[in-house]
Formats: structure tokens, C-alpha cells, sequence
């Protein structure tokens, strides 16, 4: 492992979820102990999305569209009602991927040429990296959103594969926009989605526009059920973090469940992500992997912060960018491995 200990004794550390992870796999690592497993990971992290959209939150219904499978894992493992993040996407992630505080991993530009220096420090320690030095494949599927250069891609960054966007999904908004001015910027690009294996160039696929941003999560749940399939079948342990983009501006949802809950599209993606969640859990538990995974379910920050955006926070007040708790405290879930013998380890 690349650890300087001095360097991290020193630092300020931070995201309470990275080191819930290192509990949760010390823990299941000992619960395992007698067969010598290490547990799976599957963090599925939401964007933009508050604390008051999961049934089990008061949402589901009363947003419009029930969530059976994400409530089930709370009824399965364990739900908190005081999980705290950053204000917005890029210090969360960061914060996230290395434990520190995201001010400190230099995610913001000091000035032009801002790509240079937009995304995590390329000597930061990510999670990806601590479990591929325990022997874990690493695989990201979706929005990364920490770094867009060369050397600051999620797989220049410890993830030994990626499918999905570098920035965030309101570069959607682009490709269909009469206002654009291709060249007016050097930053005036269209995003694409792009895939990488470690070591290699991420290559260009489709351009993000509108209708590639109404399908995302359905290929981000699918590149994710075909790496924990062919990780199965090797019997590899994995980290599969799944980044979905849908609940962020602008929300279109796919066009199987566009209209389907007659609430809006803020529901239609709501009720799809929640059949999402479920494919992967019966994806898991088909594998017979269910005491051998734990599945983490939780949000960057709360809601949209601009007022005419979709969203709820419950009782929090605010949304994102701001200091208070419709910002920053939302929703969290983890199944602690579905195990009894993972959860008689806490007992
Ligand atoms: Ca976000």
C-alpha cells in the first residue's frame, strides 16, 4: 500500500463513508475470517438527492413513486437519519475517495488553464486504490466528476475500469442548445461518455447529449450487473461504485419509464432507479453473494439548489451549496452484508 503514514497521521480527515467502509470491511473481513473471504462492495452513490425521497425517509409514495427495493435494504440492514456530507458534487466525491476534506485534494481551480488543475490531486490515496492494494477489482460506472485531464481520470486514480462521464450532467444541457457557441471557450466542449482500463487513454464514446442523458443509468446498471457477474465468476472480491446522474439537472428519465407514475419526471426517475437498485440486488443475491456484499446506498448532497428544480429534503431546511441540512445531511443505507455472522461481529 502507497500510504506515507506520517503524511495521513497528519492530515485532516473527514468522510465519515470512507471510513465506515474501512470498518464495515475490517469487520466483515474478521466475520468472514473462518472462510477467508474479503466482502464485496457496492456503493451506489445518488447526485443531488435529498434526505426526504426513500420511503423509508417519508418519500417513496408520497414523492410519487414507491421504493420497495432501496427501502428493503434498510429493512435488511441499517438506515441513518444523521449521515452528513459536503454542500456540492466535487468536494463530497473527493471527500469521499480519500477521507480528507475535499478543500484539501486541490479540486478547485487556482486560476486558467483550469483543466490543468480541476480533480483530485494525482497523489491522493483513493479507496479505489487501498482495496485494489487488498486484491479488490475496482470498477467505476458513471459520473466521476473528479478530474478531466490526463493523469486524473477515475482509472489514473485506482479503478482498474470505467464507463460513464468525467464531468457533471448538466454538460447535457450542450449539444442541444441554440445558444451554444462551439469554439467561444477552450472549455466550450461537449462531454462524452468515455471508458478506460487502467493504465490505458479513456476513449470518447457517444456524446452526452439529451437522449444519451434519458438512458445513462440504464447502461450504468448494466456495465455494473456485467462486472460483479464476470468478478463472480473469478471469484474475485470487487468494489463496484455506481455514480448514477439522473437525479441531478437535467432530470429526463428513460424513455420506459417517461409518464410511467404520472407525477412528473422527477417520480419516473425515482420509480426507474428503484428498479434499478432492485436488479442489482437479485443480481447479488442470484450469485449467491447476498452474506458476502455489503451494498451501500447514499447521496452526495441534498437536493438541486436551484429553487425551481426538483428535489425534496424532508424536514431540512435548504438544498445544496448551502450550509444547512436540506444540504447537507441525506439519506444513507447500508446492508452489512445481509449476514447474520456480519452482523453478530457488531453485536
Ligand atoms: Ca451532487
Amino acid at each position: 500500500m502507497r500510504i506515507n503514514p506520517c503524511k495521513l497521521l497528519t492530515s485532516v480527515l473527514y468522510s465519515p463513508l470512507f471510513f465506515l467502509i474501512i470498518l464495515l470491511f475490517n469487520s466483515s473481513i474478521h466475520a468472514a475470517s473462518e472462510e477467508k473471504k474479503k466482502p464485496n462492495i457496492v456503493l451506489v452513490l445518488m447526485d443531488n438527492f435529498g434526505y426526504g425521497e426513500i420511503g423509508v425517509y417519508g418519500g417513496g409514495v408520497m414523492r410519487g413513486a414507491p421504493t420497495p427495493n432501496i427501502d428493503s435494504i434498510a429493512h435488511e440492514g441499517f438506515q441513518l437519519t444523521n449521515y452528513n456530507v459536503e454542500a456540492e458534487c466535487t468536494p463530497s466525491r473527493s471527500a469521499l475517495m480519500t477521507g480528507r476534506y475535499g478543500i484539501r485534494t486541490r479540486q478547485q481551480p487556482d486560476g486558467p488553464p483550469r483543466g490543468v488543475w480541476y480533480g483530485i490531486t494525482k497523489w491522493e490515496i483513493t479507496l479505489a486504490e487501498m482495496l485494489s492494494d487488498q486484491g479488490y477489482s475496482t470498477g467505476i460506472f458513471g459520473k466521476w466528476h473528479l478530474g478531466d485531464t490526463e493523469g486524473r481520470y477515475p482509472t489514473d486514480q485506482g479503478f482498474d475500469e470505467w464507463n460513464g462521464i468525467p464531468r457533471s450532467s448538466d454538460r447535457a444541457f450542450w449539444p442541444d442548445s441554440n445558444s451554444f457557441s462551439p469554439g467561444s471557450h477552450p472549455d466550450a466542449v461537449f462531454t462524452h461518455v468515455m471508458s478506460s482500463f487502467k493504465g490505458q487513454k479513456p476513449k470518447k464514446l457517444e456524446v452526452f447529449d439529451r437522449a444519451k442523458r434519458a438512458t445513462i443509468d440504464r447502461d450504468i446498471t448494466d456495465n455494473a450487473i456485467d462486472f460483479i457477474k464476470r468478478k463472480a465468476a473469478d471469484e474475485q472480491p470487487f468494489f463496484a461504485y455506481l455514480p448514477y446522474t439522473q437525479t441531478h439537472e437535467p432530470v429526463d428519465p428513460h424513455p420506459d419509464y417517461y409518464g410511467k407514475t404520472g407525477n412528473g419526471s422527477f417520480a419516473d426517475v425515482l420509480a426507474q432507479t428503484d428498479d434499478y437498485i432492485g436488479e442489482l440486488l437479485e443480481t447479488i443475491d442470484d450469485l449467491g453473494l447476498k452474506e458476502d456484499t455489503i451494498f451501500i446506498f447514499t447521496s452526495d448532497n441534498g437536493r438541486e439548489g436551484v429553487p425551481r428544480s426538483f428535489g425534496f429534503t424532508g424536514p431540512w431546511r435548504s438544498g445544496m451549496f448551502s450550509p444547512y441540512e436540506g444540504s447537507l445531511r441525506v439519506p444513507f443505507f447500508d446492508s452489512l452484508a445481509r449476514s447474520d455472522s456480519f452482523k453478530k461481529s457488531f453485536q
